[in-house]
């Protein structure tokens, strides 16, 4: 793309980016489909036909995450239309993660044939022998790591989101049946795969990133009326493409919500919804439910952040009557805050295990480090990112140590900000310049923000708390991000750009 505006070929130069071309080269199914092959796919989709033609009844036993939740409403709407007989179970969180004993016992007993597990079941060896002598066959579809070997047809890629190979297995059943309308039905799942790829914090490289690009593309023109409910909550302007900020924060969280604190049914009725009326009811209940998350949270985030971090290594959390379902969240946030891995733990009422989340910082494998600790765990799965995890309370304080010992490495040198990938010069920021950013979308994990040096420049505060930063006359528009310069001031800036955003980093 030789008409790129100069700092943007930059930065992307100095990330190695080769070929523009390719990284803008418009997303299609069949570049998707086309390019890769799935370990397990063949074998997945035999099973799941065999059970269609023969009227099976067949469970799709999903996720209370947003991941979980679309990419089972997306093997949903597709076995419906084969004429599959089929009925989704999404657990509540209280019933814990993934597919077990209690889950194959009910299912056997309710006459079940074939289930199929969506953004779970790779740590349910147990569970999927004792389905098998049930007479229930399980076909596993999920991205979290593999530890085991097990007795059930598996579709597995840790480059992909669970929708995102729910979706990828929604193409190749569609294929094996020569439906006319593959593509059709394929564009209209692509925006749920798209949300739960960003939701999940999946790098947005390779097939991964073309999918989410290919979802974004096809969301304004959905025929599902929830996700333009969505678009407007997120404040997407009418006619515009949703950059994957716009997802993360705006569109991912009400999915979420439901899971968190209330049951992803929920979300998977609202979304999966082909009333408009419905639809908007539903979504507005979610937002609700997302209203009462965030409340919860601002009550309780701040009695983890008022802790003193240790000189290195990870930090523990445990709160008896904090709700599990923001477990998760507070770890993000404290992990952010003190950049270091957090895992926050709550008491399970149920089982009265202590369980909870991790999310990782500064780069740590996260899944490594609590895996030399699992002998303290009753259970744990997870990617480097983020975990679950389950311990009994007489545990507790061996495994904050072996948590601490295991992460302990991770904060010995100072923190690094991102470095400058190239100079922007006010005068380059033109309409152009937007549209080439837009272009690039989407940004995020694995495909971070571009991050420019803008040399003497003057930081302006002016109407309506609008912060902007001043070289030569001309000015762009940047939020203040954790940074707060004071008004006048004068300098180099780091600013980080997405497709419609520019932050304030730090002060070059
Ligand atoms: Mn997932």
């Amino acid at each position: 793309m030789t008409h790129f505006p100069h700092a943007i070929l930059d930065a992307l130069m100095h990330r190695n980016i080769a070929d523009i071309d390719e990284l803008l080269q418009p997303p299609s199914i069949s570049r998707l489909t086309g390019s890769v092959t799935l370990e397990g796919m063949a074998d997945a989709t035999d099973r799941i036909l065999l059970a269609v033609r023969e009227r099976e009844l067949i469970l799709l036993f999903g996720d209370y995450d947003c991941d979980g939740v679309l990419g089972t409403g997306i093997l949903l709407s597709i076995l419906k239309k084969l004429g599959g007989v089929v009925q989704a179970y999404l657990p509540h969180r209280d019933e814990g993660y993934g597919f077990s004993n209690p889950a194959a016992f009910r299912a056997a007993r309710e006459g079940f044939r074939l289930i199929v597990t969506i953004d779970n079941g790779v740590h349910a060896s147990r569970a999927v022998t004792l389905a098998a002598r049930l007479g229930v066959e399980v076909v596993v579809v999920d991205h979290h790591h593999r530890s085991e070997p097990m007795e059930a047809r598996i579709v597995w890629s840790d480059a992909l989101s669970g929708a995102a190979l729910a979706w990828m297995l929604a193409a190749a059943l569609l294929e094996r049946v020569h439906d006319q309308k593959r593509e059709e039905i394929l564009l209209a799942l692509a925006p749920f795969a798209a949300i739960a790829g960003v939701a999940d914090c999946v790098p947005l490289v390779g097939p991964q990133r073309v999918l989410v690009r290919l979802g974004m593309e096809h969301i304004g023109e959905s025929r599902y009326p929830a996700l333009h409910e969505l678009l407007t909550l997120a404040r997407v302007p009418k006619g515009n493409l949703p950059t994957a900020r716009d997802i993360g924060f705006g569109i991912a969280p009400r999915i979420n919500a439901a899971g968190r604190m209330a049951h992803p049914k929920l979300a998977l009725q609202a979304l999966f919804s082909h009333s408009v009326e419905e639809a908007k009811q539903q979504v507005l209940a979610l937002d609700e439910i997302n209203q009462r998350r965030k409340a919860l949270e601002q009550e309780v985030l701040p009695l983890l952040l008022r802790e003193t971090p240790p000189s290195s290594g990870g930090m523990l959390f445990y709160g008896m009557e904090w709700p599990k379902g923001i477990a998760g969240i507070l770890a993000a946030r404290a992990a952010e805050h003190f950049h270091r891995p957090v895992i926050v733990l709550v008491r399970d009422l149920t089982s009265s295990l202590l369980t909870g989340s991790g999310r990782s910082a500064r780069g740590v494998d996260l899944y490594a480090a609590v895996a030399r600790c699992a002998h303290l765990l009753e259970r744990f799965g997870g990617h480097t990112q983020a975990i679950g995890l389950a311990l009994r309370e007489s545990a507790l304080d061996a495994f904050r140590k072996a948590f601490q010992e295991s992460t302990g490495g991770c904060v010995d040198s100072p923190l690094q900000l991102p470095s400058a990938e190239a100079v922007l010069n006010l005068s380059a920021v033109s309409h152009r310049f937007w549209e080439a950013c837009l272009a690039l979308e989407p940004f995020g994990t694995g495909f971070p923000p571009l991050v420019f040096r803008v040399a003497n420049a003057t930081f302006e505060k002016h109407q309506k708390g609008r912060t902007r930063l001043g070289q030569g006359g001309r000015w762009l528009n940047v939020s203040p991000g954790k940074t707060s310069p004071n008004n006048g001031e004068q300098g180099d800036f780091l600013v980080e750009v997405t497709g419609n955003s520019a932050t304030l980093l730090s002060q070059a």
